[in-house]
């Protein structure tokens, strides 16, 4: 490799900070870094991901770093095949040091608690200077989020939200007021799906050359991994990236705010940007997203409340969860504030159910590693929370099956949003419905074996009879909750046997689900 000067700054780039404006490469020069980049064994196994989502970061990472060496940088690339491959980070930086002799190595922190751990071990263990970078792709700080959390009894997104607002200036106008006089508008974004409701369809990306040797060499080391290699159609650059964006902001943005919690099956993306892969790998920057989204509604080329149902869903939700992970963390892992004890159904794994809902979300999380939020958070989520999953199951399951799923991100929206572990520091009650919101929402019901209109007994939907299940075991708890304490009014008026009846009803469906070996998410 042709090498900078001697002692060069060493830039370790992990597979998600592919961008070059990344606080550890802006500022250097190129005669005097070695940028290192490592596939290793340990990323790729702590869990089993999906397929798609280890070609999906190797490809990219591949691209990246021909982006770089093409600019001029030096880049020493390490392939998972490499057969001195140390199998970690931490082994690989070893080696990349005895190799260049750095007076410095500088690297971002990294966005898991594993691997900040580790990291945070490279002072000790290495003879040379170690620094660690803020990551600066997030809005908020760590310091700036705990002083915001720091005696408040309840973290609540959207006042952290209106915060981020004010900072960025998105949708805010000279005297600090939101535009079109709230600043929030998620009560427009509930629209059920119409008859034949249909997006235009994105663009899809087919392998080329890079991605081709990774999806074979993927398919060779982790084909007995969960999902399908033959639908990959990611992008992998920042150019497909952007096209991505292009095509969301000229054909769906539009219609992205009323119906982000419509679900219709077979479309898949819907509305949704599809951006979160790009997003997290650092091809697209958040903040510029958000500004074109802001620039489409002045434009008067989008609605408000898409536009900034779209803001929220970025400088809301996803710094939100990002600071709440770090905040919470290292006891977010083993929260279950309502002992949820039961193992994951096999069928989360197969689709194999007749509840068309899930059938078809799993359906998609297998095709695309990818299903949207509704889906994840009202069906998958519901169904985990109900049902009184192990919160370590699902957890699990959500950081193997979706492309975009890195513990921080996947760990709050698990454990805190649909599954109520961290008892309700994250949301203000759990998000449990009955089979009559996945109804309305979508038109999976009508081609089901259940009805959801059924209540209890043969035919039913389970998740009725699962509703009242739950309400009822965790009364003690959520009674005294004023979002949802009223549901419980409903239920003291219904007679004793007909809340028998949804008692039994759910007893004899959880009854009947086969939970899935071990296996699938871990090595055993
Ligand atoms: P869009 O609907 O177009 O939304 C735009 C962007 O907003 C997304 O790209 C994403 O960056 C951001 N966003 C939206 N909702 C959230 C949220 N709740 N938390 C953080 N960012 C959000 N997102 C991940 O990126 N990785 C995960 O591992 C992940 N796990 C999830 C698990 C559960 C149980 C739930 C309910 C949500 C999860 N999400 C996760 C959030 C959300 O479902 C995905 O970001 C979204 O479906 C990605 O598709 P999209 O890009 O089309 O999103
Ligand atoms: C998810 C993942 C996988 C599967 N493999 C790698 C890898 O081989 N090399 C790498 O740099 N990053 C990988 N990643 C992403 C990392 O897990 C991610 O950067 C850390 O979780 C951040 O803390
Ligand atoms: Fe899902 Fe129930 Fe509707 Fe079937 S009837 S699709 S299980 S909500």
């Amino acid at each position: 490799m042709p090498g900078p000067s001697d002692n060069p700054v060493l830039v370790p780039v992990l597979g998600d900070q592919l961008t070059r404006d990344l606080a550890s490469i802006r500022g250097r020069t190129k005669d005097d870094t070695v940028i290192l980049m490592m596939e290793v064994w340990d990323e790729a196994t702590y869990v089993r991901h999906h397929k798609q989502k280890i070609a999906l970061i190797f490809s990219a990472m591949r691209h990246f770093a021909e982006e770089l060496r093409d600019a001029g940088w030096t880049v020493d690339y390490i392939t998972l095949d490499d057969e001195d491959n140390a199998g970690s980070f931490t082994g690989e930086v070893a080696r990349a040091i005895e190799r260049h002799s750095p007076r410095l190595v500088s690297v971002v922190e990294a966005g898991e608690w594993r691997v900040r751990e580790a990291m945070d071990q490279w002072a000790g263990k290495f003879a040379c200077e170690i620094e660690i970078l803020r990551d600066d792709r997030f809005t908020c700080s760590q310091a700036e989020f705990d002083e915001w959390a720091e005696d408040r009894k309840e973290l609540r997104m959207e006042f952290f939200y209106r915060e981020m607002r004010r900072k960025t200036g998105l949708l805010v106008d000279d005297d600090g007021k939101p535009e079109g006089g709230e600043w929030n508008y998620d009560s427009e974004n509930r629209k059920p799906p119409k008859e034949g409701l249909s997006a235009p369809e994105g663009p899809k990306f087919d392998p080329d050359g890079i991605t081709q040797e990774v999806i074979d060499l993927v398919e060779a080391r982790f084909g007995d991994h969960f999902g399908s290699l033959e639908t990959f159609q990611w992008p992998v650059t920042r150019a497909e990236a952007e096209e991505a964006a292009d095509a969301f902001f000229a054909e769906r943005i539009e219609c992205f705010g009323p119906y982000q919690d419509a679900m219709v099956a077979g479309e898949d993306d819907l509305f949704h940007s599809m951006l979160s892969t790009s997003i997290n790998l650092g091809l697209l920057d958040p903040l510029e997203l958000c500004r074109r989204a802001e620039k489409a509604y002045q434009d008067g080329k989008a609605p408000l409340n898409s536009v900034e149902g779209f803001i929220r869903q970025i400088i809301g939700w996803r710094e939100y969860v990002r600071a709440f992970y770090w905040h919470q963390m290292p006891h977010l892992q083993k929260a279950n504030a309502l002992n949820a004890q039961r193992g994951l159904p096999e069928f989360y794994w197969t689709g194999e159910t007749d509840m068309a809902c899930l059938a078809d979300c799993i359906r998609t999380t297998r095709d695309n590693a990818h299903a949207h939020h509704i889906q994840r958070l009202m069906v998958l989520g519901n169904f985990a929370l109900l049902a009184g999953i192990d919160p370590r199951e699902v957890q699990d399951w959500y950081l193997v099956v979706y492309a975009d799923a890195y513990e921080w991100v996947e760990l709050p929206n698990v454990a805190a949003m649909i599954l109520y572990a961290d008892g309700g520091k994250l949301a203000s009650k759990p998000y449990a419905a009955s089979g009559n919101y996945i109804n309305k929402m979508s038109n999976y019901c009508a081609d089901c074996t259940y009805s959801p209109n059924k209540k209890t007994g043969e035919g039913a939907c389970p998740f009725n009879p699962l509703y009242w299940h739950f309400m009822d075991r965790h009364r003690e708890r959520l009674e005294k909750n004023p979002r949802i304490g009223r549901i419980y009014a409903t239920w003291d008026r219904m007679d004793d046997d007909r809340k028998q009846a949804y008692l039994d009803s759910a007893d004899t469906f959880l009854d009947s689900l086969t939970p899935a070996p071990s296996g699938w998410a871990r090595a055993d």
